[in-house]
């Protein structure tokens, strides 16, 4: 047993993972610290605070389960939570558990060492404090680690830029201002129509057309969420039984090929109104699967934005057409085609002609210059890996994170890595965190580990690892699933491909949340298979 260590387990990362963790270990009676890069709790809910910024999933369930009285006494106003009102919940959360006294804040983990010997993980601050512990626990989030592009000139350019992830906190006022913006997933498309109505002029820099949604966003009725949280124990324990963790859409039972064409136009119309993704997705059973059954819903979105937009050059840019509707991120948005048609909104296509630099006063790309004030970077996260690798974690005598995950990251279940004893992930590669109601997923990923915390107490043994066998065996069937579906014939964060260098793998786990949570359930019901515990 060790004697020098200074906590049971170490949490890095204070956002929603890392509270809930925080909570279960002090349940369980272990003592834990976290800590927080920020000043303060929320993760990505306190630095993506760009304009527009909201979940696109339903505030009723995108919220913590574990606590009754929380889901009950919180009050939701919005379909869909703006980024404020998350950040607001999730502080409320941290003061109603009092789980600040446990994190220490503005602080970054520089790097994690074990020791086998001693059976301790020793995590190093930018402080340059040393804390010890037998756990450690990823708690880093999947969109952590903002990507700005090496646009040559940058340093040159003389007004201002802003990372849609790392957004001011007072706020910008972009009025009377030339704006550029340069990338058009959700953070590009949610941010879009606010800054259009502030700006002078707003130039839109697309290089890939995206799939987007109207999110039908608005006051929540006070019956509806009464009626939901009425039934939250069902629709939790409901949401477990669905690919994506969300509750409250019947799957579907047919392909979108086996009904006629005016009907599936008719069923497409219907999804289009309710609004929402999970819904348009679930319009068939085939639409992540068949390129056939996708490109009828992938013609319907075309249409739609051909409709919206007044200008058919412009509307034929919008409509995407180099990847299945869905295998990227399908994006919610509120008035995003219809910005289009402001007169002081023009879109870049820099798909032929990239953006070669960024000069004292513009952008400058293969055929032309942009006069601008301001620069938005919209240009996304190094996704999944990023913050687990940003940091040095390495096992004495024995190798690093770093060597481990060269050809893409390996792990069992997205829980552990083989080599890496007494280390966790939460939601992390190789798990359906990032494909599914992020909230849920973790919620499964905490409660797992704490389990697993105190089977291996109630045993008097220290050490778990995850077998190389059980690894390969898990990162083959991640593959495998991945390569059943339509997912990976989009170039998108989920494989990579947006950070110079990654290795192409396709990340996530899409067997759907009913399935992983069952493997997981059956992994403990046997003993842990695929772990090796020892005292
Ligand atoms: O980032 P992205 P994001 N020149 O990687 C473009 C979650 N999220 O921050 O596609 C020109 O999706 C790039 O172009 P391309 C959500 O899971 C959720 O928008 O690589 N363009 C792309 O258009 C989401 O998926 C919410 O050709 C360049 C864009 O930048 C994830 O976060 C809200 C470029 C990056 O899009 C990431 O979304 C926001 C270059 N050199 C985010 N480099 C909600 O809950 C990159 N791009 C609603």
């Amino acid at each position: 047993m060790q004697v020098d260590r200074d906590f049971d387990a170490l949490i890095v990362g204070g956002g929603i993972a890392g509270l809930y963790l925080l909570y279960r270990l002090r349940g369980i009676g272990m003592s834990a610290l976290a800590f927080e890069a920020g000043p303060n709790v929320g993760g990505t809910w306190y630095w993506n605070r760009y304009p527009g910024c909201r979940c696109d999933v339903e505030s009723l369930e995108y919220s913590y389960s574990f606590a009754n009285d929380l889901q009950q006494e919180w009050n939701w106003p919005e379909r869909y939570g703006t980024q404020p009102e998350i950040l607001k919940y999730v502080n409320y959360v941290a003061e109603k558990f009092d789980l600040r006294r446990d994190i220490r804040f503005s602080t970054r983990i520089k790097s994690a060492t074990y020791s086998r010997r001693k059976m301790l993980w020793t995590l190093s601050t930018d402080k340059g404090e040393n804390i010890r512990a037998s756990y450690c626990v990823m708690a880093t989030g999947n969109l952590s680690i903002p990507q700005t592009p090496d646009f040559h000139g940058i340093e040159r350019f003389k007004g201002d830029w802003f990372h849609t992830g790392l957004w001011p906190h007072e706020g910008v006022d972009f009025s009377g201002k030339r704006v550029g913006i340069i990338g058009t997933g959700s953070s590009g498309i949610q941010s879009i129509p606010h800054i259009a109505q502030q700006a002078d002029h707003l130039y839109v820099f697309q290089r890939t057309a995206n799939f987007s949604l109207p999110a039908r966003n608005g006051p929540l009725d006070p019956q509806i969420e009464q009626r939901h949280k009425s039934e939250y124990p069902a629709r939790r324990k409901a949401a477990f039984d669905t690919p994506f963790g969300i509750s409250g859409y019947p799957p579907p039972d047919k392909s979108a090929l086996e009904v006629s064409e005016k009907e599936r136009t008719h069923i497409y119309e219907q999804k289009w109104q309710e609004g929402g993704q999970i819904s348009f997705l679930y319009a068939f059973n085939d639409l992540l699967l068949n390129k056939a059954s996708n490109d009828t819903a992938a013609e319907f979105v075309r249409q739609k934005i051909r409709k919206t937009v007044n200008d058919p050059t412009v509307a034929e840019l919008l409509a995407p057409k180099s990847h299945p509707i869905g295998t990227k991120r399908l994006i919610l948005d509120t008035n995003y085609y219809e910005t289009y048609n402001r007169s002081n909104v023009t879109l870049v296509d820099v798909s032929h002609q990239p953006i070669e630099e960024i000069s004292c006063d513009g952008i400058q790309t293969g055929d032309a210059q942009y006069i601008v004030d301001s620069i938005v970077f919209a240009t996304g996260f190094d996704a999944m890996t990023g913050a687990i690798l940003d940091i040095d974690i390495h096992v004495e005598d024995g190798f690093s994170i770093n060597e481990a995950w060269k050809q893409g990251p390996t792990t069992y279940l997205g829980l552990m890595m083989a080599g890496f004893p007494n280390l966790f992930t939460i939601t992390g590669p190789g798990s359906p965190g990032v494909k599914s109601q992020m909230i849920l997923s973790i919620e499964q990923h905490v409660d797992f580990i704490a389990d697993c915390l105190q089977h291996l107490r109630s045993r008097d043994l220290f050490q778990i690892e995850a077998t190389f066998e059980a690894e390969e065996s898990w990162v083959k069937h991640v593959k495998d699933v991945a390569d059943s579906t339509l997912y990976p014939l989009a170039n998108s964060w989920y494989m990579g491909v947006n950070i110079p260098g990654k290795p192409k793998v396709f990340m996530p786990y899409v067997g759907g949340v009913h399935t992983y949570k069952q493997k997981c359930d059956d992994v403990v019901a046997n003993g842990y298979t695929g772990f090796i515990m020892s005292p």
